[in-house]
């Protein structure tokens, strides 16, 4: 464990000291790490075994991630917030009071469906005059969460489309130091770290204390993103601004979020991700019974999906491959954070 802190902190010491400074964010510790509520609409994972991330989905974005193993959410979520530089501000979802079941901004609306015949999953929401598509996988080879992500200014105008990410490494996010080396959103602690990229790359990168002046949501609402690092212990969120508007030709962006036992580890899983792309595998390349697996579940009916989505997703991830040759996905579940109140 000490060897390991000791290589994290050498790790972030060396991207730190080789990107620009940043002014110390305000509002250390911010307010009290809580898990996202438990209305999960989809659960991702990879075949095979080298990928050691797990992901899950709320209505409108992603929540938590789970690294290195199915005992351990490493990640809180990750949502998008749009603006059109004349006032109006919205997010997808609502954060974040965890008694509550009430995901979407006020606006605006979004589903999550599966991809047939795939681990991937659609997830698309539209707000006032834009329409954001996402398709999540996990990286079949690397702990990254990949996203495409097209992003259409429905006005012809353009707009600015920025990530809201909330890391927690280590099944604690209230002890964790965030930074941005070359624009990339890292953070971390003394057991684990994340790292998001985009290629093309976030033109700006933020990170601050959850509830506080330099929380990005907070921080956006005078139509600018702050430029601080979060460099005391706490419950770090951060904010970048990305390369895209909204408008033809403008419209398309890669998402990695990659994770590693310290930064240089997620850094790389992240950028190399990147580098791979979106390639999901093709359908001969799954295992045999797969196909048959996956036909097998049908999706709930319309007046009972809220309450039962989540567990035909889950199933349908857990079908395949069989415990002998994913041994972890047959003894664990992710369940803990999803108990009652979502609370730690
Ligand atoms: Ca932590
Ligand atoms: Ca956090």
């Amino acid at each position: 464990m000490r060897t390991a802190a000791l290589l994290c902190v050498c790790a972030a010491l060396t991207i730190t000291a080789s990107a620009q400074a940043k002014e110390p964010a305000p509002g250390a510790p911010g307010a009290i790490h809580v898990w996202a509520p438990a209305d999960k609409h989809g659960f991702g994972t990879a075949e095979g075994v080298d990928s050691k991330a797990w992901f899950t989905l709320r209505q409108g974005s992603l929540s938590e991630v789970y690294y290195p193993d199915l005992s351990t959410p490493a990640f809180r979520g990750l949502q998008f917030a749009v603006s059109d530089g004349k006032g109006l501000l919205q997010r997808e979802t609502v954060d974040d009071d965890p008694r509550h079941i009430e995901p979407l901004e006020a606006g605006v609306t979004s589903e999550v469906q599966p991809v047939p015949g795939s681990l991937e999953f659609r997830q698309v929401t539209q707000g006032t005059g834009w329409r954001l598509t996402k398709t999540w996988i996990t990286d079949p080879t690397r702990a990254t969460v990949l996203a495409k992500v097209r992003f259409e200014s429905l006005t012809g105008k353009p707009m600015r489309l920025y990530v809201l990410a909330d890391p927690a490494p280590g099944n604690d996010g209230n002890d964790d130091v965030g930074i941005s080396p070359d624009e990339l959103l890292v953070g971390y602690d003394d057991v684990a770290a994340s790292a998001v990229a985009a290629k093309p790359a976030f033109e700006r990168a933020t990170s601050g204390y959850r509830g506080t002046e330099s929380d990005p949501w907070h921080d956006l609402r005078d139509g600018q993103l702050s430029n601080y690092d979060a460099v005391a212990p706490g419950n770090v969120v951060q904010g970048a601004l990305t390369g895209i508007t909204g408008e033809q030709g403008s419209q398309t962006m890669t998402l990695a979020i990659g994770f590693g036992a310290n930064v240089a580890a997620a850094r790389t899983a992240a950028t190399q991700s990147l580098a791979t792309g979106l390639q999901p595998p093709r359908p001969r390349s799954r295992p045999a019974g797969w196909s048959t697996a996956t036909r097998s579940r049908t999706r709930p009916r319309a007046s009972r999906e809220t309450r039962t989505s989540s567990a035909s997703m889950t199933s349908r991830c857990w079908c395949w491959p069989p415990p002998r040759t994913r041994p972890t996905a047959a003894r664990r579940s992710p369940r803990r954070t999803w108990r009652g109140s979502g609370a730690r």
